[in-house]
């Protein structure tokens, strides 16, 4: 395939041109938008309706098998500005996972990372390298690159549970990898308590003596919802304030969960709002519960539980609580804090 071609008006100046495009050049003083002022986002707001979601899957629970090729059932949320690419930003992907009662979704593992949110329901186990976590309501379960993961249901009731994966900056990187599981066997223990949590989740700040986190990324694998709402209820309390943010990090090193995803978790209270901010890098948000407005650019949407929200790089974001709002929320900005591009504004 040729590169594209520049034409003058000038007959010598089109000529070399015509050089320059057989050679595979292209002159920078006819490239536009490459250094523009600020970043030019294709990604644009957007709200997928949790509701909808829900309903959606379910259908595809009735219709799509899950095994060997197809593996997972999984609706990829597709930003409308992404010219048809299944991200829900363009550094994201995020989506819903339905699993219907006594189903299983083969062992595999890939190098992007993956996250699970779950907005409502429980039953459904994730073997983690063999570490067998539950997933219930509020909680935030961890998939790190290259760990082998598997889904089994031993519930008659189906579940679903959303998604986040670092695929597209993976997929940026030319470094996607997968493979299947090692064993056609589906793995489907459970525990009381994975190992990953009896180690590094035992209590606030404890942590084996010596240990070294695996690098980059949390050893703690699964975050349960009544921590996250004790600290939420705690922080409230202590500042006053009408809203507050928690970020869920490495217990080890402090560190974000993963090398490419921040997750936070934030509570509005009935009436509040948040200041506007805005950030480089995108962030896709979950609704756990409440109610009320997230304004996001120019677009205000209306929110319940269950809705997912696409925010573009460098677009200022509010919420506005009329029930009291908790809201989860993953962002790209250790990838871009890594790399010394991480630039955070408040609008207000
Ligand atoms: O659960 O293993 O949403 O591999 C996309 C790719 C979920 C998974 C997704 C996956 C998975
Ligand atoms: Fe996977």
């Amino acid at each position: 395939m040729a590169t594209r071609r520049f034409k003058a008006t000038d007959p010598e100046l089109d000529e070399l041109y015509g050089r320059f495009a057989d050679q595979g050049l292209q002159p920078l003083w006819e490239l536009a938008g490459l250094l523009t002022a600020e970043p030019r986002v294709q990604a644009v707001p957007y709200r997928w309706s949790g509701r909808v979601l829900r309903e959606l899957g379910t259908r595809a629970g009735e219709l799509v098998p899950v095994d060997r090729g197809g593996d997972r059932r999984v609706l990829a949320c597709a930003n409308p500005g992404l010219g048809g690419a299944p991200y829900a930003v363009g550094t994201l992907w995020a989506a819903i996972q339905y699993l219907r009662g006594r189903e299983v979704a083969p062992a595999h593992r890939h190098t992007p990372a993956a996250l699970r949110f779950v907005v409502e329901g429980e039953g459904v186990w994730t073997l983690v390298d063999g570490d067998p976590l539950h997933m219930g309501t509020g909680d935030l379960v961890l998939t790190p690159s290259w760990t082998f993961h598997e889904h089994h249901n031993p519930r008659d009731e189906p579940m679903i549970w959303v998604d986040v994966l670092d695929l597209p900056v993976v997929a940026a990187l030319d470094a996607i990898f997968f493979e299947e599981g090692p064993t056609e066997e589906a793995d489907t223990r459970t525990a009381v308590r994975s190992g990953s949590e009896a180690r590094y989740g035992g209590g606030p700040g404890l942590v084996p003596s010596g240990a070294a986190p695996p690098p980059g990324r949390s050893p703690l694998l699964a975050y349960r919802w009544a921590d996250t709402d004790r600290a939420l209820t705690g922080l409230l309390e202590a500042t006053g304030e009408g809203d507050a943010v928690l970020r869920y990090t490495d217990p080890v090193s402090g560190g974000d969960v993963m090398p490419t995803m921040r997750c936070e978790i934030a509570r509005v209270l009935a009436g509040a709002a948040t200041v506007p901010a805005r950030q480089t890098g995108g962030r896709v948000l979950c609704v756990l519960h409440g109610g009320g407005e997230i304004r996001i650019g120019a677009e205000r949407f209306a929110v319940e539980p269950g809705d997912l929200l696409a925010v573009p790089s460098w677009t200022p974001w509010s919420v506005h609580a009329d029930a009291e709002i908790d809201l989860f929320s993953t962002s790209d900005a250790p990838v871009l804090e890594a790399l010394g591009l991480l630039r955070t504004e408040t609008c207000g």
